[in-house]
């Protein structure tokens, strides 16, 4: 028979036992559970909000543009006035000669001879020069040509004169050799700024006359149905 101490110790022991037992499980339940595998994705959204309305066609894009720039060539028209008038008025205060002058929105050089001069630069025939000047109330240029200090002070005063050659207002279609010019008066040999070696009447057929060959202000004869800029003058 065991003794009443040992039964004692027994029960003590087999107390503790299930003590740590229950340590144990309660330790292994308070861990956090494994991660589960990933669910199926979820069914598509809804269709989303109707977008803006797109830009307009090619034409109205063009007009626009067009549009935009008829406004700033009006601006630059404006300007141009503007500054013109202020070397005007300056030019009057110094009591100098009026080298500029704005007529129908163009500038329009003076080189001091009475006239005021406006190059046209577009290819022309000598007809279509003559027509274009009278548009603009002037005539192919036939005063300043006669002077070669004025042709100077022009060339100066436009520097497009140094790149292109231009119709002035002179031809022989009265008669070959028989130079006029479109005042009605003849060519003074010592109006004559001919190129060397013209006017050489090429196929017996030139008979209006260009300035400006190779920035040069010299002359040459040419078919009338050449093409050249045209060199207009008019009356202040
Ligand atoms: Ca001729
Ligand atoms: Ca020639």
């Amino acid at each position: 028979m065991f003794s009443l101490k040992v039964l004692v110790v027994l029960l003590a022991f087999v107390n503790a036992v299930v003590q740590a037992s229950n340590q144990v499980v309660l330790t292994c339940e308070s861990s956090p559970p494994e991660k589960g595998d990933q669910g199926p994705p979820g069914p598509p959204g809804h269709y989303g909000a109707k977008g803006q309305k797109g830009d307009t066609g090619s034409t109205a894009e063009l007009e626009n543009s067009i549009s935009a720039l008829e406004d700033r060539l009006k601006e630059t028209e404006e300007d141009i006035a503007a500054m013109a008038k202020t070397i005007s008025d300056l030019q009057k205060k110094g009591g100098k000669c009026q080298c500029m002058k704005v007529i129908g929105g163009k500038i329009w050089h003076g080189p001091g001879n009475g006239y005021f001069y406006y190059t046209v630069q577009s290819d022309m025939t000598y007809d279509q020069a003559k027509s274009k000047c009278s548009q603009l109330g002037a005539t192919v240029a036939t005063q300043g040509p006669k002077s070669r200090d004025v042709m100077r002070i022009l060339e100066a005063q436009m520097s497009v004169l140094t790149t292109e050659e231009y119709w002035i207002g002179l031809t022989d279609k009265a008669g070959e050799g028989r130079y006029v010019w479109e005042d009605g008066t003849a060519l003074q040999s010592s109006q004559a700024n001919w190129k060397p070696g013209e006017p050489n009447n090429t196929d017996n057929n030139e008979d209006c006359i260009g300035i400006n060959y190779l920035d040069s202000l010299q002359w040459n004869d040419y078919l009338c149905t050449h093409n050249l800029y045209a060199l207009c003058e008019r009356k202040a």
